[in-house]
C-alpha cells in the first residue's frame, strides 16, 4: 500500500497530539480539521516546521473545508466537548451528539469509503452514532477506548509487580465507562498471569484505579482530559489499520450475538487490519466477568435509545 492518508477532526488535545504521532511515525499524510479557524492551519504549520528538526517526511495541512479531506483513508474523530471536573462522559452526550452526526455527514461526502474511528465521549454511544449516521459496514465504525483503558491497567500492574511496562499486556473490555470490565485473568507479565504475581486485594485496587483513570487526570488538570495516553491508543489503532497488520486489540466495535450481546457497540478484543474490524474475537470468561460485560453493554443501549428518543 502506498502511503495513506488520515483525517483528524478536532485539533484540540487529542486530535492534535494523534497527528503529531502520525506524521512523527511517518504512517500517513495528515489533515487537521476543526471548526475554530485558523487554528489547525497554525497547529499543522509548526508541527510542518518541526520536521527540519525531526527528519519526518510525512505531510500535515490544517484547515476548515471538508473538501480537502477527501479520499482519506481513516478518519479519526475527536470533535466535541471534553470533561470538565464533575462531569460524567455521559453529561457529554447531547452537546456531542450533534457534533458528531454533522462530522459523520460531511466526511462522508469526501471520504464515502473511510473507515471511521470515533474517540469522542460518550465513546460507545457515539460510536453507535456515527455508525447509524454514516450506513457504513459496521466493520468500518469503531471506536478507541480499550486500548487506553488497557494502556492504563498496564501502568498500573508494572507499578504493582514491579516489573518492566513492556512486558505487560493487559485487557479491559466493556464500555467505556465506570461499567468497564478489568479482566485479570487474560493479563500477564510475559505470559504469566497476574494472578500469580500480584495479592487479590491489590489486583481489586487496581482495576477500580484503572475504572476511574480518566476521571483521577481530569481532577489533576481541573481543565480538560488526557491526551498524551488517548491520542498514542487512537494512533496504534489507526497504524494497525494502514499497516494491515492484524493486531488483536480491544475496541469498541459492534455486536452481532458475540458475548451473547446483539446490536450494540461494546468494547471486545477485535483483530484489526485494513478492512477496520476483521474479526470479533470471543474469549471464554466467568460468569462474573460475562455479567459485568452484559451489564455494561447494557447501559450502552440504554444511552443510545436515549439519543432516538431525544431526536425524535
Ligand atoms: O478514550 C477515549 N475515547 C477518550 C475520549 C480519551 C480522551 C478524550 N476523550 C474525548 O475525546 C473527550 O471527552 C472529548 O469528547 C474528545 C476530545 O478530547 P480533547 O481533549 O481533544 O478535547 P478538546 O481539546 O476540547 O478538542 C476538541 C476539539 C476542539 O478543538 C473543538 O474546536 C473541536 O473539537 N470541535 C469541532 N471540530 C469539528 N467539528 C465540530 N463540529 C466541532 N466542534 C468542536
Amino acid at each position: 500500500m502506498g502511503k495513506g492518508k488520515v483525517t483528524i477532526v478536532g485539533a484540540g488535545f487529542v486530535g492534535s497530539t494523534a497527528a503529531q504521532r502520525l506524521i512523527e511515525k511517518q504512517l500517513a499524510d495528515v489533515v487537521l480539521f476543526d471548526v475554530v479557524e485558523g487554528m489547525p492551519q497554525g497547529k499543522a504549520l509548526d508541527m510542518m516546521q518541526a520536521a527540519a528538526i525531526e527528519g519526518y517526511s510525512s505531510l500535515i495541512f490544517g484547515t476548515n473545508d471538508y473538501a480537502e479531506t477527501a479520499g482519506s483513508d481513516v478518519v479519526v474523530v475527536t470533535a466535541g466537548i471534553a470533561r470538565k471536573p464533575g462531569m460524567s462522559r455521559d453529561d457529554l452526550l447531547a452537546i456531542n451528539a450533534k457534533i458528531v452526526k454533522d462530522v459523520v455527514e460531511n466526511i462522508l461526502k469526501y471520504s464515502p469509503n473511510a473507515i471511521i474511528i470515533t474517540v469522542t465521549n460518550p465513546l460507545d454511544v457515539m460510536t453507535y452514532l456515527a455508525w447509524k449516521t454514516s450506513g457504513l459496514p459496521h466493520n468500518q465504525v469503531l471506536g478507541m477506548a480499550g486500548v487506553l483503558d488497557s494502556a492504563r491497567y498496564a501502568s498500573f500492574i508494572a507499578e504493582a509487580v514491579p516489573c518492566s511496562i513492556k512486558d505487560v499486556r493487559a485487557m479491559v473490555l466493556g464500555g467505556h465507562g465506570d461499567s468497564m470490565v478489568p479482566v485479570p485473568q487474560y493479563s500477564t507479565v510475559n505470559g504469566i498471569p497476574i494472578t500469580q504475581l500480584i495479592s487479590e486485594e491489590k489486583i481489586n485496587e487496581i482495576n477500580e484505579r484503572t475504572k476511574n483513570g480518566g476521571a483521577e487526570i481530569v481532577k489533576l488538570l481541573k481543565t480538560g482530559s488526557a491526551y498524551y495516553a488517548p491520542s498514542s491508543s487512537t494512533v496504534a489503532m489507526v497504524e494497525a489499520i494502514l499497516l494491515d497488520s492484524k493486531r488483536v486489540l480491544p475496541a469498541c466495535a459492534f455486536l452481532t450475538g458475540q458475548y451473547g450481546l446483539q446490536a450494540v457497540y461494546c468494547g471486545v478484543p477485535v483483530i484489526l487490519g485494513r478492512n477496520g474490524v476483521e474479526r470479533i474475537v470471543e474469549i471464554d470468561m466467568n460468569q462474573k466477568d460475562l455479567d459485568f460485560l452484559k451489564s455494561s453493554a447494557d447501559e450502552v443501549k440504554a444511552l443510545s435509545m436515549k439519543l432516538e428518543q431525544e431526536k425524535q
